[in-house]
């Protein structure tokens, strides 16, 4: 059964695939499961029909028969769960890449989200530089880390797994802060994964949304 997801309707980041929907596609597309989008308004994500598929009104969801699922990282864990490709057969090897996934989202994102958050919301008040250095120095702790335990491998453990998937998705979400340029090995972390064909397809994917045009081939 093809699945379906919810994608911003205009993502405010104008296609550069920083919304969250960018990871779900990613990971659909590593496994090789084709699926629908159903793009969604500000006004519809907080309608009820939107709140039954999300209780906190936002995107993506995931619909797949009578299965209904929100939260990336849920979504993305299904997806990996169900196909070949994202999660190592071995339990002890893929308890290690589920491992890498909730770090991603629940030790490396939320700085980068406050620190995103704050740029956006508190720009213009008067303890902003100060605020800003501090959130900046959270970010870095993590990065330096990150970056620490990577080394010179191409993947955080093993194979590419689910877990680089959404941790990728996490770092790119410091495009333009110039964050990661002190982390070579991150910044080509990061590279490496976008240089990836599923990533470019869903990239892709999701840029013909904000641009209008059929994605090429
Ligand atoms: N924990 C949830 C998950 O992982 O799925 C968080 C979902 C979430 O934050 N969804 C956002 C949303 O629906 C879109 S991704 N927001 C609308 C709302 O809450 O009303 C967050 C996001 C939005 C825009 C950019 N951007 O433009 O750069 C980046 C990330």
């Amino acid at each position: 059964m093809t699945p379906t997801i919810t994608a911003f309707e205009q993502s405010p980041d104008r296609g550069q695939g920083l919304a969250r929907d960018m990871r779900v596609r990613w990971a659909l597309e590593e496994v090789g499961q084709p699926y629908d989008v159903r793009l969604v308004s500000f006004t519809e994500m907080k309608q009820p029909a939107h709140r039954a598929l999300h209780p906190f009104g936002q995107i993506p969801t995931y619909e797949e028969g009578d299965l209904a699922l929100f939260e990336s990282g849920a979504i993305v864990f299904h997806i990996a769960e169900c196909h070949a490709g994202l999660l190592p057969d071995d339990a002890k090897a893929r308890a290690g890449a589920i491992t890498w996934m909730f770090a991603a989202l629940n030790t490396v994102e939320p700085p980068i989200v406050d620190r995103e958050m704050a740029t956006i919301l508190e720009h213009d008040k008067p303890w902003y530089a100060e605020r800003l250095t501090i959130l900046d120095e959270r970010v870095r702790a993590r990065l330096g880390e990150l970056s620490s335990r990577l080394g010179r491998a191409n993947w955080l453990d093993g194979a590419f797994s689910a877990g680089d998937l959404l941790m990728v998705t996490v770092l790119r979400r410091l495009g333009g802060s110039g964050l990661l340029d002190g982390y070579p090995n991150l910044g080509a972390y990061v590279a490496r994964s976008e240089a990836r064909p599923a990533y470019k397809r869903a990239f892709q994917d999701q840029l013909a949304v904000f641009t209008g045009q059929p994605p090429a081939g």
